[in-house]
């Protein structure tokens, strides 16, 4: 323990490159995890730079602002060390990109477990009640590159890092719980087709061509995830108010060896929320940050988001009692058939000190699991396993990868691997082999397979011809894509008809079209004739093989209020002309905040008390919208100015409302209601009493979407 305390610390000197700095010292003693809420486990390689002179990579005293020239107005001379280091490293400050996932947003945090539960799994972190295990927690879309919007339509990743007292266990999981295809040798043929056009990259983050649904319709595995994906879940509120799934089942394995499957959930406290499709769609534009944007302030205003983690737990002769195969990550195990036990509680409370250094270099993999649990032979979840940790070696470029802050587990490691670039360590073993007899044998075998549950379970056994083939438990690839639709709210089935519709409509070949209709049909024709009708083609006849009416009550985003609207953000519509609208924007700031509420206060001009000018605010940015006395000044001769587009208060009104936010107005303001067509129906709001209002908001902040407000056809 000693001699890493001592590597690390010296590792941490050497990135510092700290020996001339002034003031505080960038390197601290490493404190023992948890004695304060300051501690960190990343506080060694922080590199403070207050109260400091410029250094070279090697720690000499320089001035960087001008180069070695001959002569005033003459070339710069090759010797100019500190010109050419300066460049050259900024020439490399880059890595690649995620192949997938590109784009995301981090934080720290902390998991808690509910109990002991070592009667199904041997995993250090669930074997005591109230045992905290750190977490980094990083979300993030699938096919667009780094720089893409974060409310593009996709499914949304869910990976989460534990730094267990046994080690690293990565839980790399999606918000939706089933994945698109069912064995991981199809994984760069579905990549492929969902990414930008090769020839002319386009489009950017999006499913809307050819050939991402010529893939879906050729591949109907899809179809299930499809659904998800374009229902509410491909378009969450935000990070906080989705939930999470380790998608495969895996293994639980306790001290004796007993194994069962299990499937990971994270459910949001939060509650989970979706945007309309339309709002998605601006945001993008006007707020491109907007989910990174929520995460990092839900989490510095104190409001940081919480999910509880549960298994859903089968026992091995279970796997095919369903009428579905559980080892295909097509399917959920639904609710109704396996509750959700749940073992724990992770809570998000700390942003990263540097996007570089933690978001783009946390380097998570499938294989990194701990004592206690194990993986399933779900084929995709076999290939992933290869998968993460060989594109870590393209992104680093080199095997060291595990050895960055962020990726350190906060344990010994001890082993025979060596050198490699960006080697940190130095170690001190000269016998890095395995049987030695120089250095007493050490590090020795710690094989914990029989009687400790490791990482294979010892009941685990296969058998089988080899073959190329898909299991015939994996063929019904329909029945729970039709089941999850049957499980929305009608309003919901017409959001993802549309987005259906959208996507489609701008697809050129006649023939994926005409195949994307031939598969929607296997699940509903309903659905093919209604998507049909939007491309002006005429769905197949009823194919009903797979027709049923099953439905689960856990996979509807509408149907619910939220248990919580903490770190919501409400506009107040106010005018410097107008009568007193300033100073009930401040009544309204204050009767909001017990709630976690915050207010943006709106006006024409950034004189004090306004937080947004009308120039740059809009209704996506947004959970509520009210309109203070005195503000109704815009509608009339003023709706017209200079300082905003035309119109711009009206429509932020009218826009919310339309997208099934709630709104409201005070006082002498209630009449724009009718004027921006806001109907008096549930989750409008009107009076003159700020409390009264604030009281009846919160309620409609927390039903979120007034859903009466959308047409749905038939
Ligand atoms: Fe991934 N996936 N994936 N994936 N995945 C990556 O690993 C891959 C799959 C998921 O925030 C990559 O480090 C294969 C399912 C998340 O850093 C890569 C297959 C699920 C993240 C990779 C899958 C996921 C990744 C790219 C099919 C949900 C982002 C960069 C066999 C359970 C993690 C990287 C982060 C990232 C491969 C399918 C989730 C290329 C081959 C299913 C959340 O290795």
């Amino acid at each position: 323990m000693q001699m890493i305390w001592a590597l690390f610390t010296l590792v941490g000197f050497a990135i510092g490159g700290c020996p001339y700095m002034e003031g505080e010292p960038a390197i601290k003693a490493r404190q023992p995890m948890g004695s304060s809420a300051e501690d960190h486990f990343l506080d060694e390689f922080t590199v403070d730079d207050s109260n400091s002179y410029l250094t070279s990579t090697v720690g000499s005293k320089i001035q960087d602002d001008k180069s070695l020239k001959a002569g005033e107005r003459g070339p710069t001379l090759l010797e100019d060390v500190i010109t050419l280091r300066k460049i050259q490293h900024f020439d490399h400050e880059r890595v690649p990109e995620r192949a997938v996932h590109a784009r995301g947003a981090a934080a720290h945090g902390v998991f808690t477990s509910y109990g002991d539960w070592s009667n199904i799994t041997a995993a250090s972190l669930l074997n005591q009640t109230g045992k905290e295990t750190p977490v980094f927690v990083r979300f993030s879309t699938v096919a667009g590159s780094r720089g893409s919007a974060d409310t593009v339509r996709d499914v949304h990743g869910f990976a989460t890092r534990f730094y267990t007292d046994e080690g690293n266990w990565d839980l790399v999981g999606n918000n939706i719980p089933v994945f698109f295809i069912q064995d991981a040798i199809l994984f760069p043929d579905l990549i492929h087709s969902v990414k930008p056009a090769p020839d002319r990259e386009i489009p950017q983050a999006a499913t809307a061509h050819d050939s991402a649904w010529d893939f879906f319709s050729q591949q109907p595995s899809a179809l299930h995830t499809l659904f998800w994906a374009m229902a509410g879940n491909g378009i969450p509120r935000s990070y906080r108010h989705m939930d999470g799934f380790g998608v495969h089942s895996f293994r639980l394995v306790t001290n004796e060896g007993t194994s069962k499957f299990v499937k990971f959930h994270w459910k949001t406290l939060q509650g989970k929320a979706s945007l309309v499709w339309e709002e998605a769609q601006i945001l993008a534009g006007k707020n491109a940050d907007y989910h990174r944007d929520d995460l990092w302030n839900a989490i510095e205003s104190g409001n940081g988001p919480e999910w509880e983690f549960g298994v859903q737990v089968v026992d091995e002769e279970d796997a095919l009692s369903f009428g579905f195969d559980i080892l295909d990550a097509t399917k959920i195990i639904p609710e109704e058939l396996v509750p959700v036990t749940p073992l724990g509680k992770m809570k998000l409370n700390r942003n990263p000190r540097n996007y570089f250094a933690e978001t783009e270099q946390v380097m998570y993999q499938v294989g990194h699991v701990v004592r206690g649990i194990d993986f399933s032979e779900d084929p995709l979840l076999q290939g992933r396993i290869y998968s993460y940790f060989d594109t870590q070696i393209n992104r680093h470029g080199g095997p060291n990868y595990d050895q960055l802050p962020i990726n350190r587990p906060h344990v010994d490691v001890h082993n025979n691997q060596r050198d490699g670039a960006g080697q940190n360590f130095i170690h001190l073993n000269t016998a890095a082999y395995s049987p030695n007899t120089l250095s007493n044998g050490s590090p020795r075998q710690a094989n914990q397979t029989v009687g400790n549950g490791f990482f294979t379970s010892p009941t685990r056994r296969v058998e089988g011809n080899l073959v190329r083939a898909t299991s015939p438990t994996f063929a019904d690839v329909w029945s729970q894509a039709r089941m999850f639709y049957n499980s929305l709210i009608p309003v919901e089935q017409q959001f993802l008809i549309n987005a259906m519709r959208f996507e489609a409509s701008q697809l050129k070949s006649e023939i994926v079209k005409s195949n994307v209709l031939i598969q929607l049909n296997r699940v509903s024709h309903d659905i093919a004739r209604r998507v049909g009708e939007a491309l002006g083609m005429q769905a197949p006849a009823a194919d009903p093989t797979y027709y049923n009416d099953n439905r689960t009550a856990f996979v509807s985003i509408f149907n619910h209020t939220l248990p919580t609207v903490r770190g919501f953000k409400v506009a107040v519509l106010t005018s410097d002309a107008g009568n007193g609208s300033l100073s009930q924007a401040a009544a309204l700031r204050q009767a909001f905040a017990p709630a976690g509420v915050s207010v943006v206060v709106v006006g024409e001009r950034l004189v004090p008390g306004v937080n947004a000018t009308y120039s740059a605010a809009d209704a996506t940015a947004f959970d509520g919208i009210i309109v203070a006395s005195g503000a109704e000044v815009l509608w009339g001769a003023n709706a017209t100015s200079t300082l905003f587009p035309s119109q711009r208060p009206k429509q932020i009104l009218s826009d919310g409302y339309r997208w099934g936010k709630p709104v409201g107005a005070m006082g002498s303001a209630e009449g724009v209601l009718r004027e921006s067509g806001v109907d008096t129906i549930p989750g409008v709001y009107a009076g003159g009493d700020v409390q009264g209002l604030v009281k009846g908001f919160v309620e409609g902040l927390g039903v979120f979407k007034f859903v009466d407000r959308f047409a749905v056809d038939s």
